[in-house]
C-alpha cells in the first residue's frame, strides 16, 4: 500500500513548534507574515528577517520529534510512506522518516540571494525574535538568506514535482496538521481526490478541506495518528456509509 502524507505545523505543535495561524500562540498572531516571509520584507529588513529565522533555527533545534511524527515514520514498517511536508524543521527525518519532500523549504539550509550559493558558515547564537541580527556576506557581496519559500515564490521543482507523483500514485493520503490554506500545496489533497484517492484529514479544527475529504478525525496529531492505521478500513467504511 502506498501512502502519502500531506503535514503541516499542526503536526509539529506538539513538539513545541508554534503554528503559524493559530489564535494565541500562532507566529502570526505575534510577527507580521509579509515583513518577515516576504521578498519585500527580506529587501526591506534583512537583519529582522534574519533573526528571526535564525531563531527559529535554533529552536528546531532543541525540540525533538512527538507520537505524531514516530507514528508515520512506524507506517513504513507496514506501506511505502511518502511524507510531503509544508514544514521548514527536520522533525520527521529525525523520527524516522525516510522519504520526505520538503515544499518550503528548510530552517538548516541558507543561500547567497545574489548567486545562490549554498552557505555552511558558522551562524550566530540564538537571538530574541524580535531583534536584528547581521546575515553573514557571500563572498560575492550578496547576503545569505535561509533557504525558505516566502509569498510569491516559486516552490522548488524536484520536490514539488515528486510529491505530486507521491499523490496521485498513493492508495491513501492523509493530511495532518495544515490549515490547508496556502497554494499550491493546499491544491495536493484536491488533487488526490480527482484522482479517486481517499483523503483523511487529522486536525483538531475544521478547515476549508473539511468539507470535501473522505474523512476527518478531529483530534490532535500526536493523540491520532498512532491509532489510525488499524482502525482505518473501519473509519473509511462508516464515512461512506454516512455520505451514501
Ligand atoms: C493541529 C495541531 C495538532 C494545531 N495536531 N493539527 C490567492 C489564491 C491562491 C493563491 C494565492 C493567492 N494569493 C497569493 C497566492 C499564492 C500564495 C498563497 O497560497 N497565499 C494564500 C495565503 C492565499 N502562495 C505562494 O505564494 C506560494 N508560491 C506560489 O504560489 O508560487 C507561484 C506564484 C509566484 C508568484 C506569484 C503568485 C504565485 C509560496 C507559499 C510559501 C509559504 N510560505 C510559508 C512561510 C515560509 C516558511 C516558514 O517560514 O516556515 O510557509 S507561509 C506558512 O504557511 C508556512 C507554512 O508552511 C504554510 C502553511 O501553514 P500550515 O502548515 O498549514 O500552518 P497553519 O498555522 O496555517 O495551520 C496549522 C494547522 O494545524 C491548523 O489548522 C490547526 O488547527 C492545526 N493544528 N495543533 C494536528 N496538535
Ligand atoms: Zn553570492
Amino acid at each position: 500500500m502506498r501512502i502519502a502524507v500531506l503535514s503541516g505545523a499542526g503536526i509539529s505543535a506538539e513538539s513545541g513548534v508554534p503554528t503559524f495561524r493559530d489564535d494565541k500562540n500562532g507566529l502570526w498572531a505575534r510577527f507580521d507574515p509579509y515583513e518577515l516571509s516576504s521578498t519585500q520584507g527580506w529587501h526591506s529588513n534583512p537583519e529582522r528577517v534574519w533573526a528571526w529565522y535564525l531563531w527559529r533555527h535554533h529552536l528546531v533545534r532543541e525540540v525533538a520529534p512527538n507520537d505524531g511524527h514516530r507514528a508515520v515514520a512506524a507506517w513504513q514498517d507496514y506501506a511505502d510512506v511518502t511524507v510531503v511536508t509544508q514544514n521548514v524543521d527536520d522533525l520527521h527525518e529525525r523520527a524516522g522518516s525516510t522519504k520526505v519532500h520538503h515544499l518550503h523549504g528548510s530552517l538548516f539550509e541558507f543561500r547567497c540571494d545574489a548567486c545562490d550559493s549554498g552557505y555552511t558558515g558558522p551562524l550566530a547564537a540564538m537571538p530574541e525574535p524580535s531583534l536584528e541580527v547581521d546575515p553573514p556576506q557571500c563572498g560575492c557581496g550578496g547576503l545569505i538568506r535561509p533557504d525558505i519559500v516566502w509569498f510569491g515564490e516559486q516552490l522548488p521543482d524536484g520536490p514539488w514535482d515528486a510529491s505530486v507523483e507521491a499523490v496521485v500514485s498513493a492508495d491513501l493520503m492523509i493530511v495532518v496538521g495544515t490549515s490547508a490554506i496556502v497554494y499550491p500545496a493546499a491544491g495536493l489533497p484536491e488533487l488526490a481526490l480527482s484522482r479517486g484517492v481517499p483523503v483523511v484529514e487529522v486536525n483538531p479544527e475544521p478547515t476549508p478541506l473539511s468539507d470535501r475529504v473522505t474523512l476527518c478525525v478531529r483530534q490532535s496529531a500526536s493523540s491520532a495518528l498512532p491509532a489510525l492505521l488499524p482502525q482505518l478500513p473501519e473509519l473509511l467504511r462508516q464515512a461512506r456509509a454516512k455520505r451514501a
